[in-house]
Order: structure tokens, then C-alpha cells, then sequence
């Protein structure tokens, strides 16, 4: 599937997969660094992986139905272990798991990225020996960009090259310039994160969704609880709710949500994390996707007033398309909502979904209230107004009660992460 960055913003949403030796711990994917395994103890577990219950028919579904576009899946994590046959290493998977994702994917028209660690604690000589010893360095590089070299050649077309695991190099060390060159001249329209020390297609903030600033193609990754691989005592999953949350902050910057889930050793999806998935899934195909797919990136009347955001409402975040403001409502307040800084007309209101209908509105100047709504959410998860305006709309409050006629002076000790 050929791509570009024009369209990469558009995904929107993504299944990220850790899956590896580790999983069969569940204890984390840096388990064997953490904990100090002996690299014999460790390097056992590939006998007993056989990822019985690994279905990538299954996972690709499950992303389809959660209203994903897209799948990353780690080909190998920094424990070494591919999840792939190569000619490079013992140390492998000899059922092709990357291969049946791949194909997977192009059978949905899933866009697919494989993540793929630089630094491993495995192959030698590695990154620590590099740091200590020029000729150990350049038997590593070589070896990292032959790595590299075969994945993208085994594995054409790709859609991203999801660079991992720099620890100890900065791109002059990994000889990022040459890495990505060779990539793209096996696979013109790949797309690179910014993971292996060049700022890359897209940036990867992590943890967080903070839209880069200035605004460039960014995606989010996150973790469906506190763990990327899976984590046996890791119950502290996030609500659909929140997931929805993070949406509209993807759909709002312009950005893009890679949601994680990790396997079980057997290959087996928690089903805590199907659960969530699916609620979300139906809830965009119900009424949310219009607010969170293709939306344009909401600059908050920013351009005129420095960083300080208006946009932001105790009822729930606000997406933007054309001259459609959404309203995606995670706190019902009750039978009327306001909001206020509206620099635009209202000209229809619409409730999205099965109870979809036109909503009764009025606007005094910049305030708008929708009237005669039920007292209880009319959505099992989230419901979401489309507010149909008489152009692109833009909100607007200040600190103060009333706009000041006459410049302030800035000071903001928690810049926003949104600035364009
Ligand atoms: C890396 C990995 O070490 C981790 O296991 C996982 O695969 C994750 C997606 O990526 O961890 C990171 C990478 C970047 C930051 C923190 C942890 N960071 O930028 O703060």
C-alpha cells in the first residue's frame, strides 16, 4: 500500500501490538533487563513460544471493528527475539508472524508499520561493546542497518518503519541518514517515525498527546493500562470514555492515537482490552466517527492570541470539520448546554447517532445553548452534537469576564501543547 504524509494525518487511529518472548513472562517487555535474567534463562523462552493462539486474521478484525486504520507491530522489541525467519540470527521466530500481519492487514486495507528495535541486548557484538570499542561499533552498525536492510525487503510494501530502542546513538551514531536513504530507495513511500535520531515523517510524542509545536504529522502512542507488553498484574485499564478522549485530542490536533495492546505469550488478547476496543468501535461507528475521522486541526482562534487556548469545556473536548463544530459530550450536564466564544453563527445543531435529531439552539453573540435534551445522556458512551456554523468556527474565552481592549501582558509558566 504506497502512502504520504499528506494522508498519513487522516489515519487517525491505529493498533499498536508488543508481542515477544517476554509476553510469556507477563512482567513487562524490558523483563529481562529489569530483572537481571541470565541471557541463558531468557533466551529459553524461545523454545517454549509457539504463539498458539497468535491469529493475525483475529487482531487485524479486532482493530477493524474498533474503527482502527492502521497496525504496528513490534518485529523485534530490545530483547533481540524476531518475531520472523531471517538468515541474520538464531534468535528467531521460524513461524513468520510479521508476515501474516502483513498480509493481514492488505486483505482489510489496514495500513501496517512495523516496529523494529536499533539497539537489542542480544546480537553481538551490541550497543554497550559499540560504545567501548571502535571496531565492536562498526560490526554493530553494520549489523543493525543489515537488519534493517532485510526487514524492508522481506516486507514490501510497508506503510511505516516505527524506529525504536537508540539507546546509546544520536542519528550520527546510527548513521540514520544512510539507514533511512537505503530504506527509501527499497521502499520509496515508507514513512519513518523520528525514533532512530532524525526528526523523521512524523513525531511520536509518548505517553501524552501533545500535537507538535509547530504543528507537524504526529501520532500518539499510548498504552491501554500502565504496560506495552503484556503485564499479568496490570488490571488498570483506561475506560472507553477516556479512549474517546484521546481521540478528540488527536482528532483536534490533526494527529494520530496508536493505542497499545499485549498479547499474552500464547498469542491471546486480554479480553479486558477487546472489551474497551470494541465499546469505542461501536460508539465512531454510532455517532463519533464524524467528529473524530478527517477532522482539521481546531487553531482555537490561536493565531490571533498567542498560545492561550479557549477551547476547553467541563462538559467535553471539541473537534472541527469544515464549518462543523462537534461536541463530544463526556459529562452530560443535563437537559440545556452552554458553551460560550463561539466566533461564528450557529445555523443548525444535530445530535449524532440513533437518537440523531435536530436540537433546538440559541446564540446571544458568542453564546450558544442547546435546549430541550433529555436529563440523561441520549448515548450509552458519549453522545456528540454536530454544530453546523456559517464558517469555520473558532472559540474564545479569555481569563476575564469580557475580552480587555488592550494588550496583556504574557506569561505562562504551562505552555500549551497545541500552538500552530
Ligand atoms: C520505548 C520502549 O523502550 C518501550 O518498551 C516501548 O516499546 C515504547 C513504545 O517505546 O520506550 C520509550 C520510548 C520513548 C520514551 C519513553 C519510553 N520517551 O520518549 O519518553
Amino acid at each position: 500500500m504506497k502512502t504520504d504524509t499528506a494522508t498519513y494525518s487522516d489515519w487517525r487511529y491505529g493498533l499498536f501490538i508488543h508481542f515477544g518472548l517476554y509476553s510469556l513472562l507477563g512482567r513487562g517487555e524490558w523483563v529481562w533487563n529489569r530483572e537481571e535474567i541470565p541471557a541463558g534463562e531468557y533466551h529459553a523462552l524461545a523454545d517454549r513460544f509457539t504463539a498458539e493462539k497468535f491469529d493475525a486474521a483475529a487482531l487485524c478484525d479486532l482493530a477493524v471493528r474498533a474503527g482502527m486504520r492502521y497496525v504496528v507491530l513490534t518485529t523485534m522489541h530490545h530483547e533481540g527475539y524476531r518475531l520472523y525467519p531471517t538468515a541474520l540470527s538464531k534468535f528467531c521466530s521460524r513461524r513468520d508472524l510479521v508476515g501474516e500481519v502483513v498480509a493481514a492487514c492488505a486483505q482489510r486495507g489496514l495500513h501496517v508499520g512495523l516496529y523494529h528495535s536499533l539497539n537489542n541486548w542480544t546480537d553481538q557484538p551490541d550497543a554497550v561493546a559499540a560504545l567501548e570499542d571502535k571496531a565492536a561499533y562498526r560490526a554493530c552498525i553494520r549489523d543493525t542497518h543489515a537488519r534493517i536492510r532485510e526487514l524492508v525487503t522481506r516486507y514490501n510494501p510497508i506503510d511505516v518503519l516505527w524506529y525504536d530502542g537508540w539507546w546509546p546513538f544520536n542519528a550520527e551514531g546510527w548513521q540514520a541518514e544512510e539507514m533511512n536513504a537505503m530504506v527509501r530507495k527499497i521502499q520509496p513511500h515508507i514513512l519513518f517515525n523520528g525514533r532512530n535520531g532524525l526528526p523523521g515523517d512524523f513525531a511520536t510524542p509518548e505517553g501524552h498527546m501533545g500535537a507538535p509545536r509547530p504543528w507537524r504529522p504526529w501520532e500518539g502512542c499510548m498504552t491501554l493500562n500502565n504496560s506495552w507488553g503484556f503485564h499479568a498484574g496490570d488490571h488498570d485499564w483506561k475506560s472507553p470514555g477516556q479512549v474517546v478522549e484521546l481521540l478528540a485530542t488527536a482528532a483536534q490536533g490533526r494527529g494520530n492515537l496508536l493505542l497499545n495492546i499485549g498479547p499474552r505469550g500464547d498469542g491471546s488478547v486480554p479480553e479486558e482490552s477487546v472489551r474497551v476496543l470494541e465499546t469505542v468501535g461501536k460508539w465512531l461507528t454510532r455517532c463519533g466517527g464524524e467528529a473524530i475521522y478527517d477532522s482539521e486541526l481546531f487553531t482555537f482562534d490561536l493565531r490571533e492570541r498567542g498560545d492561550h487556548r479557549g477551547d476547553w469545556s467541563f462538559h467535553g473536548p471539541f473537534t472541527v470539520r469544515k464549518n462543523n463544530l462537534y461536541w463530544i459530550v463526556r459529562r452530560w450536564p443535563g437537559r440545556e448546554l452552554t458553551f460560550g466564544g463561539l466566533q461564528a453563527k450557529v445555523q443548525t445543531v444535530h445530535l449524532l447517532g440513533e437518537a440523531g435529531r435536530p436540537v433546538s439552539f440559541r446564540q446571544e453573540g458568542t453564546r450558544v445553548t442547546l435546549s430541550g435534551l433529555p436529563d440523561m445522556p441520549p448515548d450509552a458512551l458519549c453522545p456528540v452534537f454536530r454544530i453546523a456554523c456559517d464558517r469555520p468556527p473558532s472559540l474564545y474565552q479569555c481569563g476575564g469576564l469580557r475580552m480587555p481592549n488592550a494588550p496583556h501582558p504574557h506569561y505562562d509558566p504551562c505552555p500549551s501543547d497545541i500552538i500552530h
